[in-house]
Protein backbone atom coordinates (compact mmCIF):
# COMPACT_ATOMS: atom_id res chain seq x y z
CA UNK A 1 0.00 0.00 0.00
CA UNK A 2 1.15 3.51 -1.00
CA UNK A 3 0.11 6.24 0.78
CA UNK A 4 -1.32 9.63 -1.34
CA UNK A 5 0.52 12.37 -0.33
CA UNK A 6 -1.10 16.31 -1.88
CA UNK A 7 1.77 17.73 -3.46
CA UNK A 8 0.64 21.62 -3.48
CA UNK A 9 3.37 22.28 -6.18
CA UNK A 10 1.93 20.41 -8.18
CA UNK A 11 0.29 22.41 -10.93
CA UNK A 12 -2.53 19.61 -11.59
CA UNK A 13 -3.41 20.16 -7.72
CA UNK A 14 -4.32 24.12 -8.76
CA UNK A 15 -5.86 23.18 -11.87
CA UNK A 16 -9.34 22.36 -10.85
CA UNK A 17 -9.52 25.44 -8.49
CA UNK A 18 -8.42 28.06 -10.74
CA UNK A 19 -10.97 26.85 -13.22
CA UNK A 20 -13.62 27.15 -10.35
CA UNK A 21 -12.50 30.74 -9.31
CA UNK A 22 -12.73 31.13 -13.42
CA UNK A 23 -16.25 29.89 -13.61
CA UNK A 24 -17.35 31.81 -10.83
CA UNK A 25 -15.87 34.91 -11.38
CA UNK A 26 -17.38 34.57 -15.46
CA UNK A 27 -20.73 34.39 -14.26
CA UNK A 28 -20.46 37.57 -12.16
CA UNK A 29 -18.46 39.17 -14.89
CA UNK A 30 -21.36 38.73 -17.61
CA UNK A 31 -23.82 40.12 -14.75
CA UNK A 32 -22.12 43.26 -16.10
CA UNK A 33 -20.40 43.26 -19.07
CA UNK A 34 -22.37 41.46 -22.22
CA UNK A 35 -19.64 40.49 -23.93
CA UNK A 36 -18.28 38.55 -21.45
CA UNK A 37 -19.12 35.04 -22.66
CA UNK A 38 -17.80 35.87 -26.63
CA UNK A 39 -14.62 36.87 -25.29
CA UNK A 40 -14.48 33.82 -23.29
CA UNK A 41 -15.71 32.04 -25.99
CA UNK A 42 -13.27 33.43 -28.33
CA UNK A 43 -10.09 33.23 -26.33
CA UNK A 44 -10.85 29.20 -25.60
CA UNK A 45 -11.98 28.28 -29.30
CA UNK A 46 -8.35 30.90 -30.58
CA UNK A 47 -6.06 29.00 -28.11
CA UNK A 48 -7.24 25.24 -28.75
CA UNK A 49 -7.05 25.94 -32.29
CA UNK A 50 -3.44 27.50 -31.75
CA UNK A 51 -2.28 24.83 -29.77
CA UNK A 52 -3.62 22.54 -32.29
CA UNK A 53 -1.56 23.72 -34.59
CA UNK A 54 1.08 23.97 -33.37
CA UNK A 55 1.68 20.82 -31.97
CA UNK A 56 3.51 19.13 -35.03
CA UNK A 57 5.75 21.43 -34.19
CA UNK A 58 6.73 20.80 -30.84
CA UNK A 59 7.16 17.49 -30.62
CA UNK A 60 3.58 16.53 -29.51
CA UNK A 61 1.91 15.30 -32.72
CA UNK A 62 1.50 11.62 -33.30
CA UNK A 63 4.38 8.96 -32.21
CA UNK A 64 7.03 7.79 -34.67
CA UNK A 65 5.73 5.07 -37.27
CA UNK A 66 6.69 1.73 -36.66
CA UNK A 67 4.57 -0.71 -38.61
CA UNK A 68 4.19 -1.76 -42.51
CA UNK A 69 0.56 -0.05 -41.95
CA UNK A 70 1.34 2.68 -39.51
CA UNK A 71 1.30 5.02 -42.81
CA UNK A 72 -2.24 3.95 -43.51
CA UNK A 73 -3.54 4.65 -40.24
CA UNK A 74 -1.92 8.08 -40.05
CA UNK A 75 -3.53 9.13 -43.44
CA UNK A 76 -6.78 7.81 -41.88
CA UNK A 77 -6.57 10.04 -38.89
CA UNK A 78 -5.77 13.07 -41.01
CA UNK A 79 -8.81 12.89 -42.93
CA UNK A 80 -10.80 12.71 -40.08
CA UNK A 81 -8.74 15.42 -38.68
CA UNK A 82 -9.29 17.74 -41.51
CA UNK A 83 -13.03 17.06 -41.74
CA UNK A 84 -13.76 17.89 -38.16
CA UNK A 85 -11.06 20.44 -37.89
CA UNK A 86 -13.20 22.29 -40.56
CA UNK A 87 -16.47 21.74 -38.83
CA UNK A 88 -15.00 22.96 -35.86
CA UNK A 89 -13.80 26.08 -37.22
CA UNK A 90 -17.39 26.23 -39.24
CA UNK A 91 -19.66 26.16 -36.35
CA UNK A 92 -17.41 27.29 -33.42
CA UNK A 93 -17.47 30.60 -35.92
CA UNK A 94 -21.14 31.04 -36.20
CA UNK A 95 -21.50 30.75 -32.24
CA UNK A 96 -19.08 33.56 -31.95
CA UNK A 97 -21.18 35.78 -34.81
CA UNK A 98 -24.08 35.01 -32.60
CA UNK A 99 -22.47 35.86 -29.38
CA UNK A 100 -21.33 39.34 -30.55
CA UNK A 101 -24.69 40.11 -32.86
CA UNK A 102 -27.18 38.92 -30.04
CA UNK A 103 -25.64 39.91 -26.65
CA UNK A 104 -29.40 40.24 -24.63
CA UNK A 105 -30.20 44.04 -24.40
CA UNK A 106 -31.54 44.97 -20.88
CA UNK A 107 -35.62 44.60 -21.16
CA UNK A 108 -35.47 42.39 -23.45
CA UNK A 109 -36.85 38.83 -23.27
CA UNK A 110 -35.68 36.21 -25.25
CA UNK A 111 -37.37 35.51 -28.42
CA UNK A 112 -38.59 31.70 -28.34
CA UNK A 113 -37.87 29.85 -31.93
CA UNK A 114 -39.14 26.40 -33.10
CA UNK A 115 -37.25 24.16 -35.25
CA UNK A 116 -36.36 24.40 -38.88
CA UNK A 117 -36.77 21.66 -40.87
CA UNK A 118 -34.12 22.63 -43.67
CA UNK A 119 -31.37 23.17 -41.03
CA UNK A 120 -32.14 20.51 -39.03
CA UNK A 121 -32.33 17.79 -42.35
CA UNK A 122 -29.04 19.56 -43.78
CA UNK A 123 -27.08 18.90 -40.41
CA UNK A 124 -28.36 15.59 -40.40
CA UNK A 125 -27.45 14.40 -43.97
CA UNK A 126 -24.12 16.70 -44.37
CA UNK A 127 -23.03 14.44 -41.10
CA UNK A 128 -24.50 11.51 -42.56
CA UNK A 129 -22.78 11.61 -45.98
CA UNK A 130 -19.14 12.20 -44.33
CA UNK A 131 -19.69 9.11 -42.43
CA UNK A 132 -20.33 6.97 -44.59
CA UNK A 133 -17.88 8.24 -47.36
CA UNK A 134 -15.13 7.68 -43.99
CA UNK A 135 -16.72 4.27 -43.28
CA UNK A 136 -15.94 3.53 -47.11
CA UNK A 137 -12.91 4.51 -47.44
CA UNK A 138 -10.86 3.12 -44.53
CA UNK A 139 -12.34 -0.30 -45.29
CA UNK A 140 -9.10 -1.63 -47.01
CA UNK A 141 -7.03 -0.55 -44.37
CA UNK A 142 -9.52 -2.14 -41.55
CA UNK A 143 -9.39 -5.17 -43.77
CA UNK A 144 -5.46 -5.49 -44.10
CA UNK A 145 -5.06 -4.89 -40.56
CA UNK A 146 -7.40 -7.50 -39.82
CA UNK A 147 -5.56 -10.27 -41.95
CA UNK A 148 -8.17 -10.29 -44.63
CA UNK A 149 -5.94 -8.48 -47.59
CA UNK A 150 -4.05 -10.49 -49.92
CA UNK A 151 -1.01 -11.33 -47.90
CA UNK A 152 -0.19 -14.47 -48.84
CA UNK A 153 1.02 -15.35 -45.03
CA UNK A 154 -2.24 -14.65 -43.41
CA UNK A 155 -4.22 -17.14 -43.86
CA UNK A 156 -8.14 -15.42 -44.13
CA UNK A 157 -9.48 -16.90 -41.08
CA UNK A 158 -6.06 -17.65 -39.37
CA UNK A 159 -7.87 -21.06 -38.48
CA UNK A 160 -6.01 -23.42 -41.57
CA UNK A 161 -3.87 -23.18 -44.25
CA UNK A 162 -0.68 -23.24 -42.77
CA UNK A 163 1.59 -20.53 -41.27
CA UNK A 164 4.09 -18.65 -42.60
CA UNK A 165 4.68 -15.98 -40.19
CA UNK A 166 8.09 -15.33 -39.15
CA UNK A 167 7.71 -15.27 -35.63
CA UNK A 168 4.55 -17.24 -34.20
CA UNK A 169 4.14 -16.06 -30.12
CA UNK A 170 1.70 -15.17 -28.15
CA UNK A 171 0.65 -12.73 -25.33
CA UNK A 172 -1.57 -13.27 -22.76
CA UNK A 173 -2.68 -10.40 -20.38
CA UNK A 174 -3.17 -11.40 -16.46
CA UNK A 175 -3.46 -8.35 -14.15
CA UNK A 176 -1.01 -6.85 -14.12
CA UNK A 177 1.70 -8.49 -16.82
CA UNK A 178 1.97 -9.90 -19.86
CA UNK A 179 3.14 -12.89 -20.47
CA UNK A 180 4.84 -13.91 -23.67
CA UNK A 181 5.60 -16.95 -25.75
CA UNK A 182 7.11 -17.79 -28.40
CA UNK A 183 7.29 -21.09 -31.01
CA UNK A 184 10.94 -21.63 -31.83
CA UNK A 185 11.18 -20.35 -35.26
CA UNK A 186 12.82 -23.10 -36.62
CA UNK A 187 10.33 -24.96 -35.81
CA UNK A 188 8.29 -26.50 -38.95
CA UNK A 189 5.17 -24.37 -39.63
CA UNK A 190 2.08 -25.21 -37.64
CA UNK A 191 -0.98 -26.33 -39.47
CA UNK A 192 -3.55 -24.85 -37.13
CA UNK A 193 -1.48 -21.98 -35.11
CA UNK A 194 -4.57 -21.33 -33.07
CA UNK A 195 -4.47 -24.57 -31.74
CA UNK A 196 -0.91 -23.64 -30.47
CA UNK A 197 -2.17 -20.59 -28.64
CA UNK A 198 -3.68 -22.97 -25.54
CA UNK A 199 -1.27 -25.93 -26.64
CA UNK A 200 2.24 -24.99 -25.10
CA UNK A 201 4.92 -26.72 -26.88
CA UNK A 202 8.17 -27.67 -24.71
CA UNK A 203 10.40 -25.89 -27.05
CA UNK A 204 8.56 -22.88 -26.80
CA UNK A 205 10.44 -19.19 -25.33
CA UNK A 206 8.73 -17.49 -22.47
CA UNK A 207 9.16 -14.33 -21.21
CA UNK A 208 7.63 -11.36 -19.67
CA UNK A 209 7.08 -7.72 -20.50
CA UNK A 210 9.14 -8.33 -23.35
CA UNK A 211 8.02 -9.06 -27.43
CA UNK A 212 11.41 -9.18 -29.44
CA UNK A 213 11.04 -9.18 -33.11
CA UNK A 214 13.42 -7.41 -36.25
CA UNK A 215 12.66 -5.30 -38.82
CA UNK A 216 10.43 -6.40 -41.63
CA UNK A 217 9.71 -9.96 -39.71
CA UNK A 218 6.37 -11.06 -40.34
CA UNK A 219 5.17 -11.07 -36.84
CA UNK A 220 1.76 -13.19 -35.74
CA UNK A 221 0.35 -12.72 -32.34
CA UNK A 222 -2.25 -14.57 -30.66
CA UNK A 223 -3.88 -12.59 -27.99
CA UNK A 224 -5.68 -14.22 -25.04
CA UNK A 225 -6.06 -13.13 -21.35
CA UNK A 226 -5.90 -14.87 -17.90
CA UNK A 227 -8.34 -12.64 -16.17
CA UNK A 228 -9.95 -9.63 -17.44
CA UNK A 229 -10.12 -7.50 -20.44
CA UNK A 230 -7.07 -6.34 -21.40
CA UNK A 231 -5.54 -4.34 -24.57
CA UNK A 232 -2.76 -4.73 -26.41
CA UNK A 233 -1.36 -1.53 -27.26
CA UNK A 234 1.68 -0.68 -29.28
CA UNK A 235 1.55 3.80 -30.59
CA UNK A 236 4.14 3.41 -32.89
CA UNK A 237 2.86 0.09 -34.33
CA UNK A 238 -0.67 1.76 -34.57
CA UNK A 239 -2.08 -0.90 -33.56
CA UNK A 240 -4.94 -1.86 -30.58
CA UNK A 241 -6.27 -4.74 -29.95
CA UNK A 242 -8.44 -5.80 -27.16
CA UNK A 243 -7.72 -9.23 -25.55
CA UNK A 244 -11.44 -11.22 -24.41
CA UNK A 245 -11.77 -13.98 -21.69
CA UNK A 246 -12.12 -17.43 -23.51
CA UNK A 247 -10.82 -17.23 -26.92
CA UNK A 248 -7.98 -15.81 -29.06
CA UNK A 249 -7.65 -13.08 -30.75
CA UNK A 250 -5.18 -12.97 -33.78
CA UNK A 251 -3.37 -9.96 -34.81
CA UNK A 252 0.05 -9.10 -37.03
CA UNK A 253 2.57 -6.65 -37.73
CA UNK A 254 5.09 -6.05 -39.92
CA UNK A 255 8.05 -3.71 -37.68
CA UNK A 256 9.54 -1.03 -39.56
CA UNK A 257 12.61 0.98 -38.07
CA UNK A 258 14.28 4.39 -40.03
CA UNK A 259 16.95 3.25 -42.53
CA UNK A 260 20.18 2.64 -40.80
CA UNK A 261 19.00 2.05 -37.45
CA UNK A 262 21.52 0.25 -36.45
CA UNK A 263 21.00 -0.31 -32.30
CA UNK A 264 17.77 -1.82 -30.56
CA UNK A 265 14.64 0.26 -30.77
CA UNK A 266 12.53 -0.06 -27.67
CA UNK A 267 8.52 0.97 -27.42
CA UNK A 268 6.40 0.74 -24.71
CA UNK A 269 3.69 -1.89 -24.76
CA UNK A 270 0.46 -0.13 -22.93
CA UNK A 271 -2.79 -1.70 -21.57
CA UNK A 272 -5.49 0.43 -22.93
CA UNK A 273 -8.07 -1.11 -21.23
CA UNK A 274 -8.90 0.10 -17.58
CA UNK A 275 -7.86 -3.67 -15.81
CA UNK A 276 -7.54 -2.91 -12.05
CA UNK A 277 -5.98 -1.07 -8.96
CA UNK A 278 -1.95 -1.26 -10.95
CA UNK A 279 -3.63 -1.46 -14.65
CA UNK A 280 -1.37 1.56 -14.72
CA UNK A 281 1.67 -0.63 -14.29
CA UNK A 282 1.00 -3.04 -16.93
CA UNK A 283 3.67 -1.63 -19.41
CA UNK A 284 6.21 -3.85 -21.38
CA UNK A 285 8.09 -3.18 -24.18
CA UNK A 286 8.58 -4.11 -27.70
CA UNK A 287 11.81 -4.52 -28.67
CA UNK A 288 12.81 -4.39 -32.53
CA UNK A 289 16.47 -5.68 -32.76
CA UNK A 290 18.68 -3.75 -36.14
CA UNK A 291 18.86 -6.98 -38.17
CA UNK A 292 17.45 -10.79 -38.02
CA UNK A 293 20.71 -12.07 -36.74
CA UNK A 294 21.00 -9.96 -33.95
CA UNK A 295 17.13 -10.87 -32.82
CA UNK A 296 18.49 -14.93 -33.63
CA UNK A 297 21.23 -14.48 -31.56
CA UNK A 298 18.89 -13.09 -28.84
CA UNK A 299 16.42 -15.88 -29.31
CA UNK A 300 19.25 -18.73 -29.04
CA UNK A 301 20.86 -16.80 -25.74
CA UNK A 302 17.35 -16.98 -23.97
CA UNK A 303 16.72 -20.32 -25.26
CA UNK A 304 19.63 -21.75 -23.91
CA UNK A 305 19.47 -19.55 -20.67
CA UNK A 306 15.84 -21.22 -20.41
CA UNK A 307 16.37 -25.02 -20.35
CA UNK A 308 19.85 -24.51 -18.36
CA UNK A 309 17.44 -23.00 -15.59
CA UNK A 310 14.72 -25.81 -17.20
CA UNK A 311 12.13 -24.08 -14.19
CA UNK A 312 8.64 -23.34 -14.97
CA UNK A 313 8.24 -20.05 -16.76
CA UNK A 314 6.91 -17.74 -13.38
CA UNK A 315 10.36 -18.03 -12.13
CA UNK A 316 12.65 -18.79 -15.40
CA UNK A 317 15.69 -15.94 -16.09
CA UNK A 318 12.99 -13.10 -18.37
CA UNK A 319 10.93 -12.84 -15.25
CA UNK A 320 11.90 -10.02 -14.61
CA UNK A 321 10.11 -6.57 -14.47
CA UNK A 322 11.38 -4.07 -16.89
CA UNK A 323 9.74 -0.95 -16.15
CU1 LIG B 1 -4.51 -4.62 -18.47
Amino acid sequence: MTTQQIDLSEWTFWLPIAFTIFGIGLFILSRFWTRAWFATFTLTIAGVTALTVASPFVGWWLPAQGSSFSGEVDNLFLLIMFLTGLFFLLTEGLILFVLWNHAPKPGTAPLPIHGDHRLELIWTVVPGILLALIAVIQMPTWARMKGQGNESWLSARYESGGDKADLLLTVQGRQWEWRVRYRDPSAPPLARPLEWATHPEASDLHAVNEVHAYPGAKVRLLLRTQDVIHSFFVPELRLKQDMLPGRTVPTWFIPTVPAGTSNETRWEIACAELCGGNHYRMRGHLVIHPDKASFETWYSTAAREQSRRSRPPETGPLARKTN
